[in-house]
């Protein structure tokens, strides 16, 4: 184990990294998962280490979508159940949505170790074993979903996903919401909604905004405009113009 003072200026960053270290050591996140934090956290930087404003109206916009979905489904990869697991059953508790593992380098082992790290972190039922579906379009082991999981959502939550799937996905009529932290990743320019923020306050984020619109009583009309007032290309364009002013908002 190791000790991280909280006074350290870069102890969330700190303790982000420790537990993807953690994750790989438990068989959960793949050694690329190492590499793949490594540029998020170099994004992360740039942007000053917080949710943007305009991240904020992504994730508010991304909150409306789940709540009107008939079928949302959060994919889950090794990255994201080292990061962030309670964050993430909590989530699918605010808006009713399934939770199904999919991972980019598939194992059997690294399948179920992640169900049941999410089962550990209070999630009942966990999806992706079945692996009785296909997204067509991409090779065999990245294809593999459930038929009954993500195969038949009309909204998906997908955290820090390759470019290839986050565009079949969006070929298949779906409504994508992408968490990436680099603005120009093929997937976040693929998504309906590009959250360009770390996933561990994403993913909170999220939540928080789907219980506050639900608190409030927010009508279906109501979340339809929140939905079609978000621009997705200008949340993209916020994001560039912050890194590039060193992490200042416009
Ligand atoms: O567990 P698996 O097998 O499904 O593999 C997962 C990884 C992430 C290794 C795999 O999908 C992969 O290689 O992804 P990429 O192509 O490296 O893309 C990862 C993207 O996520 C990059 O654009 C990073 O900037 C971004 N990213 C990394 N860490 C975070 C992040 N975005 C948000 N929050 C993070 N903590």
């Amino acid at each position: 184990d190791i000790e991280i003072p909280e006074s350290h200026p870069r102890y969330q960053s700190l303790l982000t990294r420790h537990r993807i270290e953690e994750g790989v050591e438990k068989g959960i996140t793949s050694r690329q998962g190492l590499i793949a934090q490594g540029r998020g956290e170099a994004f992360d930087y740039l942007l000053g280490e917080r949710t943007i404003p305009s991240a904020d109206e992504a994730a508010r916009a991304a909150a409306a979508h789940l709540l009107l979905a008939d079928h949302p489904v959060i994919s889950v990869n090794g990255n994201v159940a080292a990061l962030c697991p309670g964050e993430i059953v909590d989530l699918a508790e605010a808006v009713d949505a399934d939770i199904e593992v999919n991972l980019f380098n598939r194992t059997d082992e690294r399948m179920r170790a992640i169900v049941d790290h999410l089962r550990d972190h209070g999630a009942d039922e966990v999806k992706g074993l079945t692996a009785d579906g296909r997204i067509p379009g991409i090779d065999h082991e990245r294809a593999k979903v459930d038929a009954d999981g993500i195969g038949s959502a009309d909204v998906v939550v997908v955290p820090l996903e390759d470019g290839d799937r986050a565009e079949a996905l969006g070929a298949m009529d779906k409504v994508e919401i992408v968490v990436d932290l680099n603005p120009m990743s093929r997937s976040a320019r693929v998504a309906t909604v590009p959250i360009v923020d770390n996933i561990v306050r994403a993913v909170p984020n999220v939540a928080t905004h789907a219980r506050d619109l639900r608190d409030a009583g927010a009508t279906r009309e109501e979340l339809e405009a929140i939905v079609a007032d978000f621009d997705a290309d200008a949340a993209l364009d916020a994001a560039e113009r912050t890194i590039r002013a060193g992490g200042d908002d416009e």
